[in-house]
């Protein structure tokens, strides 16, 4: 870890009890790592937002194997940005539903691309991007 800065922030009372009162629920052990978590988060969102920086993200995908050609073509669709793709796990999660989980890396927007193509495919009952830092800075 790199060296630490102190830093003051004045806040209202009211909104302190407010954050100790989340972060107590959220089991952090300090305010300090509640900010910094806090930062980082911002800092994502903000390089997610802009599209150009590099991020890493997993794909959740909950849907019906029998629609026709669906495994087919989300197979193909991730062979078409194979140096995206990090790994993919799969459950059989009953007789009809399969659960996938997809690690992509890459420019936001490339991952936002791929996840919105994965998402809204014909049979794909519910999907979720979550994107997190490639972990570099921060
Ligand atoms: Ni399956």
């Amino acid at each position: 870890m790199s060296e630490l800065t102190r830093i003051g922030v004045a806040i209202e009372a009211s909104l302190l009890g407010q954050f100790d009162e989340l972060i107590a629920k959220k089991s952090y052990a300090s305010r300090s790592e509640a900010f910094r978590d806090l930062i980082r988060d911002a800092l994502v969102q903000e390089q997610w937002s802009r599209g150009t920086g590099h991020v890493v993200g997993t794909v959740t995908l909950v849907y019906d194997h029998r629609v026709r050609l669906l495994n087919e073509r989300l197979t193909s669709l991730q062979h078409d940005f194979h140096h995206a793709m990090l790994s993919t796990l799969h459950v059989h999660l009953d007789h009809d539903h399969c659960l996938e989980v997809i690690v992509v890396r890459g420019r936001a927007a490339q991952v936002k691309r791929i996840a919105d193509a994965l998402i809204s495919m014909k049979g794909v009952k519910h999907g979720q991007l979550t994107v997190t830092t490639a972990g570099a800075s921060g």
